[in-house]
Order: structure tokens, then C-alpha cells, then sequence
């Protein structure tokens, strides 16, 4: 066994576990994430400080090297195994704080997209805030949002895409619901890295989330406005 093998994680540092950390998540190894997770979370760190400083911080440094030729999907794959992994110690700890429903998301990736990471990054976040989220997947046709709309009558329907030929797909889904008379129904949200503002505006979406956290906190404006909205059309 060699050194590195042997190296204990506990006896680092925590900016030198977290360094480690993204060192561990850039080599996929998953058992070493699930460990460098639990050992912060020992050490009194927040879920979602861990979430982001350690693991969507890791995830950052593999995109680029990914971006840049240097990583390929195989690799990237079982880096975000390993992200996945410390995530799903992260999920209950998160959704736990209590907080009383907010409203009720659901949330897929688009079609010909498998990119799931930062949907169920959302989902989790959405989940601690308080709202009921429904994870439709990924690589979703527009029947499938059409579906689970009708099933779930969620407040908030949610669509992401990581890549640029995907991305137009979302207009597909939100034309497809103007068509049908339900577009008003719902309070539609967009995301993904290859997505801006300008792009949600576009496709007719109500809003664009940055990422995870911005993305609660438009959540709830969205939905109190509504409400209101509705209290001043009744009342
Ligand atoms: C991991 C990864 C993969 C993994 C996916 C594993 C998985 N289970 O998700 C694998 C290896 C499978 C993969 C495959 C491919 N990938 Co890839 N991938 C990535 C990578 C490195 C990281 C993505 C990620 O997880 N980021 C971390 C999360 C936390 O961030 P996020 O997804 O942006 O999510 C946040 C926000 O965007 C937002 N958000 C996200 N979704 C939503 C939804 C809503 C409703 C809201 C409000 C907010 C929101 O909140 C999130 C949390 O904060 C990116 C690089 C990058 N910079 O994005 C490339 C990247 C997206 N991939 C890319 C490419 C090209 C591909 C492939 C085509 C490669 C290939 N040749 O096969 C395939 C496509 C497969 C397919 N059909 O989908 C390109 C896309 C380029 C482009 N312009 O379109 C990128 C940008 C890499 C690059 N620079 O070249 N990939």
C-alpha cells in the first residue's frame, strides 16, 4: 500500500481536507468523498457549507478540466458518482430543517440532456426550504412535463439543461403548454450552466435561477406573488 493509500483524512486540517477533498472528487474516489463529508460534518461544518466548499467547489475544478481537454467523460463520470455519493449524505440533512411547506416543485432535465448534478442539487435545496419536489429525471420529452403537471399540479415547474443543442428545448415545453391553455398555471423556472437571463426571458420562462440557492429564494417570491395575485383576484 502506498502512502497516499494510508493518508488519514481525519488528521488534516479543514482547509487541507477540502483540498483533499476536490484532489478526491477530481479522482472519483467516492469512498474518500463519503468519508471527507462525514469528517467535516464531525467537525460541526453546515450540510451546505460542505456542499458547496467542498463538493460543488471540487465539481468546478473538473469542469474546467473537462472544458479544457484534459478530462474525459469516463473520468468526469465517476467524479460525479463521487459527488453523488456525498450528496446523498447531504440530502436528509438538508430537507430536515422543518420548515413548513412552501408549494410543490417538479423538476426534469430537458431531452437529449444527462446532466443531472445541478437538478439535483436544486431539488435538494428546494427540499430543505420546505417544498415538496418531484424529481421527473432526465432526458425528459415534453409528454413527460405535460404528465406530470396534470398529475402533480405542482406550483413550480422546473427545467434543466447543461448543453447549448439542448437548451432550446425548454421553448418546446413552454409552447407546448401556451397551447394548451395551462401556461399561466404554473410558475416556470430554467437553469443549467450554459443559461443566462436573457435565455429564460427567450423561451417565455418566469424565471432563471443562478444556481441552487438564488434559485430558493426566487422559489419563494415567485410563489408568495402568486398568492397574493390570487388573494387580490378572490378578495
Ligand atoms: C459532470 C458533467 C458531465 C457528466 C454528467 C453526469 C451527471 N450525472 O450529471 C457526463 C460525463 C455524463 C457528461 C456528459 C456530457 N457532457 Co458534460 N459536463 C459535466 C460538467 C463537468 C459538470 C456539470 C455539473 O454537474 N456541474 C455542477 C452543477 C452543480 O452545476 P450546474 O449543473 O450548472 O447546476 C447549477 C445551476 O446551473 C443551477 N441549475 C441547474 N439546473 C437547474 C434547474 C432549475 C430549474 C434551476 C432554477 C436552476 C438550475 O443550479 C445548480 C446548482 O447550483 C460540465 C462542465 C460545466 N462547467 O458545467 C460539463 C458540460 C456541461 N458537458 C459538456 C459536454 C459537451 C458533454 C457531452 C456532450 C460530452 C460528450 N462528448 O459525450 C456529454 C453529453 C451527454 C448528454 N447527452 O447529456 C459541455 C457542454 C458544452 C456545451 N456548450 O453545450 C460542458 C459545459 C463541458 C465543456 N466545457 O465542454 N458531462
Amino acid at each position: 500500500m502506498s502512502e497516499e493509500d494510508d493518508l488519514d483524512l481525519a488528521s488534516l486540517s479543514d482547509e487541507e481536507l477540502v483540498e483533499q477533498m476536490h484532489d478526491d472528487l477530481y479522482d472519483g474516489l467516492k469512498d474518500e468523498i463519503c468519508e471527507g463529508v462525514n469528517i467535516l460534518l464531525e467537525r460541526g461544518w453546515t450540510p451546505y457549507k460542505v456542499l458547496t466548499d467542498a463538493l460543488v467547489e471540487g465539481m468546478r475544478i473538473v469542469g474546467v478540466d473537462f472544458r479544457d481537454g484534459i478530462l474525459f467523460v469516463p473520468e468526469v463520470l465517476m467524479s460525479a458518482n463521487a459527488m453523488k455519493a456525498g450528496m446523498g449524505i447531504l440530502r436528509p440533512l438538508l430537507a430536515e430543517t422543518g420548515a413548513p411547506k412552501m408549494g410543490k416543485m417538479v423538476i426534469g432535465t430537458v431531452k437529449g440532456d444527462i446532466h443531472d448534478i445541478g437538478k439535483n442539487l436544486v431539488s435538494m435545496m428546494m427540499e430543505g426550504a420546505g417544498f415538496e419536489v418531484i424529481d421527473i429525471g432526465i432526458n425528459n420529452p415534453v409528454e413527460n412535463y405535460l404528465a406530470a403537471l396534470e398529475e402533480h399540479k405542482p406550483d413550480i415547474l422546473g427545467m434543466s439543461a447543461l448543453l447549448t443543442t439542448t437548451m432550446p428545448y425548454m421553448k418546446v415545453v413552454i409552447d407546448a403548454m401556451v397551447e394548451k391553455g395551462i401556461r399561466d398555471d404554473y410558475i416556470v423556472m430554467v437553469g443549467g450552466a450554459p443559461l443566462n437571463e436573457e435565455f429564460g426571458q427567450a423561451v417565455g420562462a418566469d424565471a432563471y435561477g443562478r444556481d441552487a440557492a438564488v434559485t430558493v429564494e426566487m422559489a419563494k417570491d415567485l410563489i408568495a406573488r402568486k398568492h397574493n395575485q390570487l388573494a387580490a383576484r378572490t378578495g
